[in-house]
């Protein structure tokens, strides 16, 4: 525990939904869902307005379409959401060279090793600065979280959402931590926050109170220990750059233990995949995978497989993860799982997995419509029988209209609305799916493509593809495309 508030937690605010919000004039301050959006799909984020509704992470987009039939869903976009991860991580290192990127959206900065000097008032103007150089930089908001230690820097972020700042100074952490949910703690999921329940422990202050040897005896020995430690706000984890990593892993606890073995091997899966979004975040590869599992009485074991060379390639992981499960057993329940990679290296053995990644895609593109979708691992399932290029939110470009995002599609048409990150609302038009003019099309940036950047800032003299809806800005109609 540091005596400055000098270690800072950046938390973008409900990411792929902004990202989508801030790419879609037409969606913005309106509710977005951003996930699997077949019948077994489910929710990855939504926007702050869908939350009003009771739309969660990770709940099935069916029980959200229940919850708010009006929202947009829309399937992920992750070379745009790596896009922007790319600035902001851009901006962190510009601050210090101790940077811990934990996702696309989430890292902690160390502003002392930035030369930050070690007072609140200069750590909160670095932290503003911060969040006003983001948002001129890919239009998104993120929230700031500042303390003396690891833990204290994110429970302030969270504290601070959505759109701000919180710094807890050194000396108030186990005031303001007292009254708080024992949940609020890191490594406190569900099952160990039943567990404390049941011994008569809600909040963070009766944690304390319990002393270490109660929790230890409630929790075994290294958690036990561990939470007792946080619960006095003592965590003195450094804060490591991920070029200086030995492994990157990511884990979850689950709400109720897992005992269907497909659910254990769907939620690996999306680890894998969120594990390597971090690696490639941070321009590494692996050659060692390693699974965790923690079981229903506490007992973890970890199994590991080592490749023949490194490799940041997400089927190449989800291949050895499945490997790696299929030793262990998993029926007593398992509360914990966990994914991570280590032997890392700064380039990747491209050559060697190639030609296996192709197979494997291949044939997980056959597997998809039987497994449901990962909100984070996999592709969603595509509305209806169209192909993937169709789903809803993707890009798309046409001849004559430009660029535009797929609104919806269904009995062989496909509606679309020609908008820009930096154009008025744009109108639908609907077309078949097999019509030549309309193809697949790629991201654009967010910020700084408009027609302003090179070209004239009179619309009227806008190339038709940078136009909002084509000809017919002013007309939001829809209509049927002859072709
Ligand atoms: P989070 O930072 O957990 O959440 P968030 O950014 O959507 O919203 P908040 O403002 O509450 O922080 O997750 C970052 C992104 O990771 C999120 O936008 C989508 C993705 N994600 C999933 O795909 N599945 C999940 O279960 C969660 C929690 C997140």
């Amino acid at each position: 525990m540091r005596p400055a508030p000098t270690i800072l937690h950046l938390d973008m605010d409900a990411f792929y939904a902004s990202a989508e919000q801030a790419a879609k004039p037409s969606l913005r301050g309106k509710p977005v869902i951003v996930g699997g959006i077949g019948p077994r799909g489910v929710v990855a984020t939504a926007s702050y307005e869908a939350r009003v509704f009771g739309v969660r992470s990770a709940m099935p987009t069916a029980q959200a379409r229940r919850l708010c039939p009006n929202a947009a869903y829309l399937s992920p976009r992750f070379e745009l959401y790596r896009q922007v991860s790319e600035k902001v991580m851009e901006l962190l290192h510009a601050l210090s060279p101790l940077v811990e990127p934990l996702s696309l959206d989430e890292a902690f900065v160390d502003l002392e090793a930035g030369g930050v000097a070690p007072e609140a008032d200069a750590v909160r103007a670095v932290g503003e600065r911060l969040r006003r150089d983001i948002r001129e930089a890919t239009g998104l908001t993120g929230s700031v979280g500042l303390a003396g230690a690891k833990m204290l820097a994110k429970i302030a972020s969270e504290a601070a959402k959505p759109d701000g700042l919180v710094v807890i100074e050194p000396g108030t952490e186990r005031e303001l931590l007292g009254p708080m949910p024992v949940r609020t703690l890191p490594g406190v999921g569900p099952a160990t926050a039943e567990a404390l329940r049941r011994a008569g422990i809600h909040t963070v202050a009766e944690t304390a109170e319990a002393g270490e040897d109660e929790l230890v005896r409630l929790l075994g020995k290294a958690h036990g220990a561990g939470l007792y430690a946080m619960a006095l706000g003592q965590d003195d984890r450094p804060v490591v750059a991920e070029r200086d990593a030995k492994s990157i892993s990511v884990e979850d606890t689950f709400e109720v233990d897992l005992t269907d073995r497909t659910r254990v091997r769907t939620e690996l899966m999306r680890l894998a995949e969120r594990c390597v979004q971090r690696l490639r975040a941070a321009g590494r590869s692996g050659r060692t995978v390693v699974i965790k599992v923690r079981n229903y009485d506490f007992s973890t074991l970890t199994r590991s497989e080592t490749l023949r060379g490194p490799t940041d390639d997400p089927a190449v992981v989800r291949e050895a993860v499945a490997r790696l499960l299929e030793t262990v057993d998993t029926t007593g329940g398992v509360r914990l799982l966990g994914v991570g990679v280590s032997g890392l290296a700064d380039f990747t053995q491209e050559d060697l997995f190639a030609q296996l990644a192709t197979e494997q895609e291949a044939q997980e593109s056959a597997r998809a419509a039987a497994e449901p979708a990962g909100a984070e691992g996999g592709e969603p399932e595509p509305e209806e029988e169209l192909p993937r290029r169709w789903s809803p939110g993707l890009d798309v470009v046409h001849d004559d209209y430009g660029a535009g995002w797929v609104q919806g599609s269904g009995v062989g048409r496909v509606t679309v609305r020609f908008e820009q990150p930096w154009s008025a609302p744009g109108r639908v038009r609907t077309f078949a799916v097999d019509d030549p003019a309309l193809r697949p099309g790629e991201p654009l940036p967010l910020v700084g493509g408009g027609p302003g950047a090179g070209q004239s800032s009179d619309p009227a003299t806008w190339p038709k593809s940078l136009s909002p809806g084509g000809e017919a800005a002013s007309d939001s109609g829809e209509e049927i495309s002859s072709r």
